[in-house]
């Protein structure tokens, strides 16, 4: 039935027609007929086909054509006029629990805001509490929407799921009998996203520590519980499967419910080949088991290396298994390069965050707030500019003999491809980040042209976050990355691993990219505190998704290194 279909957009129509300020009793008539459609007790096409449709009192003549043209086209051009005429990301607005079409009206006309990410800032800068009728209470429901809308829309953030996965662990390993707990899928392939979480435990009663873990606090129903698999529901609508394998198969099932499906099913291939059988039981040699205790064993005995977790997607990690890269890790990390404070949207002062990285073991850090345009996170203007760097530059005094503290500045690409500081500002400086915050729904040509002109500047050393995406709240700018990657190149300019969860921005298959063209790139946070400092593992992960090794990375140089570095010219 297309019932619901239809309530649907009808909806949507009475959300985009009141954001856009039409008539109240035109918007009211739409949604009286999206309640009359969600109310129908049968198939709107049978009743539309036999004439009672148009005898419902509501359902007037325009409503009956716009009914007929979806049910015939899967469209109402009404609708997609409307549409047309308002930003891509307001639409995604309206499904935020808590936020009327009259306060997203209010919030695009007031502060320009048109995607959840914008709102998300706003709401965390304060700056939104400012317009009439924002109460606090009013802020904190939206955030929760917003929460709401992220989790509920299909798959889950990484930077999500992994907390949840590993206090879950954490549970499973207390419980008695216990004697491994284990993530897998793709959540042990650290992807971006996540389906739902899946567990391996090897334990010697499996049907006790089932029924345990379904009874953990976290779980809101139980799907199934067996003596070898439960699956459960937990907050948001999270799926967790929890699987209990025997010790002399653990390997194995670690293989094969880690995945990918695609790098399982070359892997069974190649068993194939060698007259062996691949299963999540082990590895077989006619009915003999050859291994499967243990991941290494499976992968030695099919000749090749261990492979691992984050590279397992079918992306030449088969072919080219004699020269994998030695990938990334986060000890590798000697500094932190995009971070805010309390000079912009930050929430800790710049001596705050100082001392933060030093107790993470950096060797360098950099400074870099918002620059002017930047508004709505209370970006710094030429003169508060002047005295923020004069502030850094005495703690950076302080702490000299601990970290070298650059100050730097995260600076606005503006819509003409203009830097939001000029040259002699930017001189001051000792690190200058140039991103784009305001008109991401440029056309490709467009906004790409605009970010190769700023690499041009001898300044700019990184582009930050440079697609623009976020993760399950808007889409990527239409940039053409090959295009940056090419200039990065020919610029000596940086490129930034975003390594906010919601952004992972490079994301992996740009930094393969970035990687064969030689360019460099720096795994930043972008921290607003200080425990987003800690977002840095996320960004190890992407980079390891991207096959990165410590040698394509910026900030993995020690500190005489890359002091070195950062004061010569760029070309
Ligand atoms: P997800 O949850 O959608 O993010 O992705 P995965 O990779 O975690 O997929 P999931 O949860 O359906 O299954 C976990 C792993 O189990 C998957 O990566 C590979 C393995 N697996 C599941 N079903 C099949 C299958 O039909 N064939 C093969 N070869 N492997 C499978
Ligand atoms: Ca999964
Ligand atoms: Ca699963
Ligand atoms: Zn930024």
């Amino acid at each position: 039935m297309k019932n619901e279909e239809l309530a649907d957009i009808f909806n949507e129509i009475a959300d985009l027609m009141e954001i856009q300020g039409e008539q109240p009793f035109r918007i009211a008539s739409y949604r009286k007929v999206a309640r009359i459609l969600e109310e129908l007790t049968e198939d709107v096409e049978t009743l539309l086909a036999d004439g009672r449709l148009a005898k419902i009192p509501g359902i007037g003549k325009g409503s009956l054509e716009r009914i007929e043209e979806y049910l015939k086209t899967g469209k109402i051009s009404t609708h997609q006029e409307l549409v047309k005429k308002v930003p891509k990301g307001l639409l995604k607005l309206t499904k935020v629990p808590g936020l009327g079409p009259k306060t997203i009206a209010l919030l695009w006309k007031e502060m320009d805001i048109t995607d959840i990410g914008q709102l998300r800032k706003a709401i965390n800068s304060g700056m939104i509490e400012k317009l009439p009728g924002m109460g606090a209470k009013k802020v904190e429901k939206i955030s929760k929407g917003i929460d709401f809308v992220i989790r509920s829309s299909g798959r889950i953030p990484l930077g999500i799921a992994l907390p949840i996965a590993e206090e879950l662990i954490t549970q499973i390993k207390k419980i008695a009998g216990v004697k491994k707990a284990e993530i897998a899928g793709s959540l042990r392939r650290r992807a971006e996203t996540i389906g739902d979480i899946d567990i391996l435990t090897e334990a010697s009663d499996g049907q006790k520590v089932l029924e345990k873990f379904t009874k953990f606090r976290q779980v809101r129903e139980v799907l199934a519980s067996g003596s070898t698999k439960a699956s459960v529901r937990i907050q948001d609508n999270i799926q967790v499967d929890v699987r209990v394998i025997p010790a002399e198969s653990f390997g194995a099932a670690w293989q094969y419910f880690t995945g990918s499906k695609a790098h399982n099913v070359r892997l069974r291939k190649i068993a194939i080949e060698k007259k062996l059988k691949l299963n999540e039981y082990g590895l077989f040699e006619n009915e003999k088991q050859i291994a499967g205790a243990n991941e290494e064993e499976i992968y030695h005995k099919l000749s090749l290396p261990y492979i691992p977790p984050e590279l397992r997607e079918d992306r030449g990690e088969i072919e080219n298994a004699d020269k994998l890269p030695t990938l990334i890790d986060r000890k590798d990390i000697k500094g932190d390069l995009h971070m805010h404070t309390t000079a912009s949207d930050g929430h800790n002062s710049p001596e705050e965050m100082i001392r933060a990285c030093i107790e993470r073991g950096y060797e360098y850090m950099c400074i870099t707030d918002h620059s002017k345009s930047s508004a709505i996170a209370g970006g710094l203007d030429e003169t508060r500019l002047r005295k923020h760097i004069a502030a850094v530059r005495k703690l950076a005094e302080k702490y000299k003999n601990e970290i070298a503290v650059l100050i730097g500045s995260e600076v606005d690409i503006l819509a003409d491809g203009q830097l939001d500081y000029d040259d002699g500002l930017l001189a001051e400086l000792d690190f200058v980040i140039a991103s784009v915050h305001s008109a991401l729904s440029q056309p490709a040509d467009k906004i790409t042209k605009r970010v190769l002109k700023v690499m041009e500047n001898p300044y700019v050393r990184l582009i930050g976050h440079p697609t623009g995406r976020l993760l399950a709240q808007r889409e990527a700018s239409a940039i053409d990355v090959a295009k940056i990657i090419k200039q990065a190149k020919d610029t000596d300019t940086w490129l930034e691993l975003n390594s906010s969860w919601q952004r992972l921005d490079l994301k992996d298959v740009h930094l393969r990219l970035a990687k064969q063209e030689g360019v460099k790139i720096c795994i930043c946070t972008d921290a607003h505190s200080i425990d987003q400092l800690d977002y840095i593992q996320y960004g190890i992960y992407t980079a390891r998704r991207g096959w990165l090794e410590k040698e394509d990375v910026i900030n993995t140089l020690s500190r005489k290194k890359f002091m070195e570095l950062v004061k010569q010219r760029k070309r």
